[in-house]
This record gives structure tokens, sequence and C-alpha cells, in this order.
């Protein structure tokens, strides 16, 4: 026996008797089961061949480290995600050079900072609890993923961009019509098809300059009138590059369209899932949660909910990290292959796209135990979670790119929950299917709930 690796050449594809278009209508039927079953043929890395694309999954903790230590001159998310910049805007988010994209991601997590998490718990709770009062009166019946929706334009537009925003997505329901529009651009097709004329694309351009002229006149007024609310805008206004030059306007637009996405459809969407999960287990973790809120919070705390006693509620926090095992809203991740590259024997050339998908390997038996189980157990403290290698939790990515909003998220959902369900009762169904044919993959709605004010 050669003591030699033998070289194995490219990784397994999966097979195809369509050519060119490959595996891409399974892919679009059901993405998710798909990348499965090939892991159960073929093991931690194979490639899917669809529409052209070559497209190479990496299954496990060992696989997915490859994915969330690359370089970027190695794996470019630039490149694969150049579909999301005619919503964001050029030079933020994904389309800026390198190292001008780390610095944005350090700006941001400088606006993420503890002081600023703290004043967020504030701001959540007063916007949700206006909600309620004006939106939901005593009772009713609602489409719950909708309203959370709703709920979270508002409570994240304000954490980022101050009062200022929620007056003009109060005073007309022109601009939430606008960043509907402009999400309805980021059409999962047009990660294989960019140049498709969808009738969207016209309506998303002209969204995201309205968008644009507001977000610039709200950084002008905040200019003028030298308010010094330090929110996330307001860092960003007064950030500067390692060059000592300060953000754009321009940029500064681009990167709140960017935010205020990722902290709205994410949320939204876990939020649902959580409420769904607690309903549906009322006598084991829904008990344990609400004894919680009672004890923390209201005990201890007098009933204002602030940062400290968040983080006390140990219980939330595992169903949501959970409901994010079970549900990651993103359900791949990728970069694009710049330099050939090898994992295990196997030669991965330059051009393939490399992705890493939450919900797969989030449900692999070898990383957690009954991966298709509801057992927030397994994140508390000494838990298996706790004994897992590196890269097995995927919700919130990992490495250089790993989501910078973790803690504004969590936050705001457990906020939320304890505003919720300490003012009303609620009554759903099972927990919903997921709808993977758009960019962030949610319940299907509608979501129905029945709600009654307690006592
Ligand atoms: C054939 C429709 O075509 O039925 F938002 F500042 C802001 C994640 C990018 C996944 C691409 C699936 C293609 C189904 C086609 C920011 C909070 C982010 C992070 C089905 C019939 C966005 C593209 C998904 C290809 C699968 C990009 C989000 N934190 N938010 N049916 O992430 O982070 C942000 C970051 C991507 C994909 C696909 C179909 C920073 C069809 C019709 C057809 N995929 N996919 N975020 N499909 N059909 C975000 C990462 C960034």
């Amino acid at each position: 026996v050669s003591l030699l690796k033998k070289n194995k050449g490219q990784p397994p594809i999966v097979s195809s008797i369509i050519p060119f278009v490959g595996c891409f209508i399974q892919f679009a039927k059901n993405p998710l089961a798909l990348v499965r079953r090939s892991y159960d043929q073929h093991g931690d890395i194979f490639t899917l061949s669809l529409m052209g694309f070559k497209m190479t999954f990496l299954l496990g903790p060992e696989a997915q480290s490859v994915f969330f230590r690359g370089s970027d001159s190695q794996l470019s998310p630039k490149e694969a995600y150049r579909f999301v910049t005619p919503v964001f805007g050029k030079g933020v988010v994904y389309d800026s050079e390198t190292e001008v994209m780390y610095e944005q991601l350090r700006f941001v997590k400088d606006g993420l900072v503890l002081s600023q998490l703290k004043k967020a718990v504030g701001i959540i709770s007063e916007e949700a609890n206006t909600y309620f009062e004006e939106k939901w009166g005593d009772a009713g019946e609602i489409d719950l993923l909708y309203e959370m929706n709703k709920l979270t334009i508002l409570t994240a537009s304000r954490c980022l961009m101050g009062k200022a925003i929620n007056k003009a997505l109060g005073r007309s329901s022109e601009l939430a019509d606008l960043y509907h529009e402009l999400e309805e651009g980021l059409n999962p097709i047009s990660f294989f098809f960019p140049n498709l004329p969808l009738p969207s694309f016209a309506k998303r351009d002209r969204a995201r300059a309205q968008v644009a002229k507001i977000f610039h006149s709200i950084i002008k007024d905040r200019r003028q009138s030298n308010d010094e609310t330090d929110d996330v805008l307001y860092t960003l206004m007064n950030s500067k590059y390692k060059d000592g030059s300060v953000l754009e306007d321009e940029q500064i637009v681009g990167l709140m369209i960017g935010l205020l996405f990722a902290g709205q459809h994410t949320s939204s969407i876990t939020l649902t899932y959580t409420i769904f999960y607690l309903l549906n287990n009322q006598q084991t973790y829904m008990k344990e949660t609400q004894a919680d809120i009672q004890r923390i919070i209201q005990q201890e705390y007098n009933g204002e909910i602030n940062y400290e006693g968040l983080k006390k509620m140990n219980r939330l926090e595992t169903v949501v990290r959970e409901v994010l095992r079970m549900h990651p809203p993103l359900i791949f991740l990728m970069r694009k292959v710049m330099e050939p590259m090898k994992y295990k024997d196997f030669d991965i050339p330059a051009g393939h796209i490399l992705a890493v998908s939450p919900q797969v390997g989030m449900r692999l038996e070898s990383v957690y135990k009954n991966p298709q189980q509801f057992d927030p157990k397994r994140f508390d403290q000494g838990g298996e979670a706790d004994q897992s290698l590196p890269f097995s939790f995927l919700a919130f990515g990992g490495g250089k790119h790993g989501c910078p909003g973790e803690n504004f998220g969590i936050l705001q959902i457990k906020t939320i929950w304890t505003v919720l369900s300490q003012k009303y009762n609620l009554e759903v169904g099972p927990v919903p299917p997921t709808d993977f044919t758009s960019l962030v993959a949610g319940p299907k709605g509608p979501c129905m709930v029945k709600y009654s004010r307690k006592h």
C-alpha cells in the first residue's frame, strides 16, 4: 500500500440526466432534501451542477471549518453574493473592497456594542408596547408572521436610525411599501440569473432611489440639528476608515438598507417560530419560560424589562437557539472559489461556488443527538452543545464574516416575547412548514393565531 495519499480528483458530482440544467429542478422544489440525499450518498463533500454553476457543498464541522476559515482572496463572499448589490447599493456590504468590507463590519460592530444593546431593550419594549396597544386591542386573530414583520421594521429601524425614521414610517405607509418593493428585488433566482429582466427589478430600482432619498434627508437633518442620539446611524456618521476618511453618505444609506433588511426578516421569522414552539410545548418550555419572566422581570426587576433581566432568562435563550438550529433563516451560505484548493484528497477548482447549509448541517446525527427533535436543553450549560466542535452551530455563520447582529437579534426576540406574553394569551396550531423560495427562509404563511388579553 502506498503511503502517499491518493489524489481522488474533484469531489463527487451528484448525477443528473439533464445537461446544463442539472439538478436545478430538484433544487428549486426542495433544496434541503437534495442536499441531504447527496450527503447520505456521497459524504461530507459533493458537487451539484445547477444551471451551469458548480456548487460544492461542505457538510459537518470539519468540512464547514474550511469554509469559515478561508480568506477572502481564496473564498470570496463578494463574488457569490453579487446579486444583492442592486438592493443594498454599490460600495457597501458585499460590494466593497475586502479591506473596506472589514472596516465597515467593524463600524457595524461598534454600533452594536453592549451600551447600545442595553438601550435597544428600552426602545424595543416601548415600540412593542405601543404596537400591541394600538394595533391588537383586546382580542382577535392575526397572521403572526405578518405582525412580527411589521413590528420588527419598527424596532430595527428605530434602533438603527432613531425616532425620525419611525415618524416617516408612521406618517404614511409609503416607506413601508417602498421597503417591500425593494425586498422583492432580493429574489433568490437572481443568484442564478443576475441579468434576468424580472418585472420586479424596475420596481426595485425605483424603490431604492426613493428609500435612499428619505435616508439621505434623515442624515442631513441629523447633521443640521446636531442631534447626538447615539444609535447605529450616529456611529456610522462618526466612524473613520484607517486612512482617516469618513463614510460617504451614499455608503451610510447602503449600510442602513442592508442592516434593516438583515435585522428585520431573520428576526421576525425566528420570533414567529419561537412562539409556535413555545405554545406547542406548554407543559415544559412555555411553563419554564413564563416562570422565569415572573421570577426575574416581575419580582426581581419590578416589571421593568431591561438587559440584565433578559440575560438571566436562560430557558428563553436556549429555546431561541434551538429554534435557530432547526430553522436557520439563511439556509445556505456561499463563497466563490478564487484559487484551486484541497479538501481531504479532493481538488476543488477555481470557479466553483462553495456552500454550507446551516439547515442540513445542524440536523446531522453526528453533530446533534436526535436532530429532528426540538430539545432546547442541548444548549444548557454543560449540555451536549458545549462539547460540540467549532462550526457546529451555523445560524450566525462564523469566522471573519460571522454575523455582527447575533446578540442584537437574540435580544430583540427575547424582548418582544417578554412584552407580548405578559399581555396576551395565544392559541396556535402546529409548527408551520418552511417556505424555501425566498432568500430568507421562514414559516409558510399565513400563520393565523388567536389572542386575548390576560385578565
Ligand atoms: C424554479 C421562485 O429559483 O419557484 F441581508 F447587510 C444584509 C443566502 C444569498 C442564500 C443567497 C433557492 C435559488 C431557491 C433559487 C447584510 C441577517 C445579509 C444576514 C426556488 C422555480 C444576505 C441563493 C439561497 C440561491 C438559495 C446573502 C442576510 N443576517 N440577514 N424556486 O445570503 O447575509 C443581508 C448580510 C444568501 C442564498 C435559491 C431557488 C448582510 C427558485 C421559483 C423558482 N441563496 N438559492 N442576513 N428557487 N425557484 C444576508 C447573507 C446574504
